[in-house]
């Protein structure tokens, strides 16, 4: 590969990486104190979730203030993952798999739970998420 070639192919990528980070619905994070992510905590409460093109099941989930939740994401088709507004990405599934991440919310209020793959959300992958 010549020296010219390859930095015209470092801009491609760059451009690429950059495309998808603009169009992938981002999620928002640190507006909500908790936990998104990661090993679940010793003792959580499992609490399952289908994910399907395109929706949750359940569309509403409620949950205590401060509790630990193991968050398990089955897909019943193509890749997706679960996020809260404010908060951020909580687990990311592939396509006919089942993940299994931390989820704790530590104030009280209604939240909005979506999948952040382009069109999901607004093709009705959201739902409510209440914290009492
Ligand atoms: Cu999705």
């Amino acid at each position: 590969m010549s020296r010219r070639h390859a930095r015209v192919t470092a801009i491609g990528i760059a451009g690429a990486l950059l495309l998808a980070a603009c169009s992938g619905g981002a999620v928002e994070t640190g507006k909500i104190a908790g936990r998104a992510g990661g090993e679940p905590a010793a003792g959580a409460r499992p609490v399952r979730i289908q994910a399907s093109n395109f929706e949750f099941s359940p569309e509403h989930l409620t949950v205590q203030q401060r509790e630990e939740i193991a968050l398990r994401l089955q897909s019943e088709d193509s890749s997706h993952n679960f996020a809260i507004d404010g908060l951020g990405l909580v687990v990311d599934v592939g396509g006919g798999e089942t993940a299994t991440a931390r989820l704790r919310i530590d104030e009280p209020g209604k939240y909005t739970y979506f999948c952040t793959i382009p069109g999901h959300r607004d093709g009705g992958m959201k739902g409510t998420i209440t914290v009492r």
